[in-house]
């Protein structure tokens, strides 16, 4: 089977090999902004190793370590009045990059339900 890794847009920032600003980091994973923000704090919380999607996780380690960095960039940011963290998952959920990913989002009033 093709190593999924080569190819993969957040395997290469992990890696390296492409540009991002990079937040904040821990052992598993790394935090990164978005591109194309959709809030005034909009940071991507990535693991280092190639999970494709919440479903295709069995590590229970690396998405504890997403989540505790996740926090951490909160804190960082200085999301003091709240935040959300999203993990969009599959076609419905409109996930683009097949490379599992939080976004922490701050920094302005969200709505509920998301769209
Ligand atoms: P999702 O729809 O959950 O798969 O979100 C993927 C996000 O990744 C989207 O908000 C845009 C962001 N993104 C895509 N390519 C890049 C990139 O090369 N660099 C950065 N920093 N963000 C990216």
């Amino acid at each position: 089977m093709a190593d999924e890794s080569a190819n993969c847009i957040f395997c290469k920032i992990v890696r390296g090999e492409i540009p991002a600003t990079m937040v904040a980091e821990n052992e598993a994973a790394i935090a990164f902004r978005d591109l194309d923000a959709k809030a005034p704090v909009h940071v991507l919380v990535v693991p280092r190793k190639h999970i494709v999607s919440l479903a295709h996780s069995a590590d229970p380690a690396t998405l504890g370590e997403v989540l505790a960095l996740a926090g951490d960039v909160a804190r960082q940011e200085g999301l003091d009045g709240g935040y959300r963290v999203v993990i969009n998952t599959g076609p419905d959920a409109g996930q683009t990059v097949h490379h599992l990913h939080a976004h922490v989002l701050g920094g302005r009033n969200m709505a509920w339900p998301p769209g």
